[in-house]
């Protein structure tokens, strides 16, 4: 299991936390996705077939990169 917080300034309320929290749970291997609008940060939990790669490329896809 690997674990990380991001620092994503395009965060702006909860509903980015909503949208990000729904396309990154669709990602295999992704099981916990925790936000905060406040501190503008999002935490994840993945395992394999997930990777610190596919995530953030997601993020950018989403147009929510990280920091
Ligand atoms: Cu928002």
């Amino acid at each position: 299991m690997e674990k990380i917080t991001f620092s994503i300034p395009k965060i702006s309320c909860g509903h980015c936390v909503m949208t990000i929290k729904r396309e990154l749970s669709e990602l295999e291997g992704v099981f916990k996705v925790e936000g905060d609008p406040a501190r503008k940060e999002i935490t994840v939990e993945w395992k394999d077939p997930a990777s610190l790669n596919k995530i953030k490329e997601l993020l950018k896809e989403i147009n929510y990169p990280p920091a």
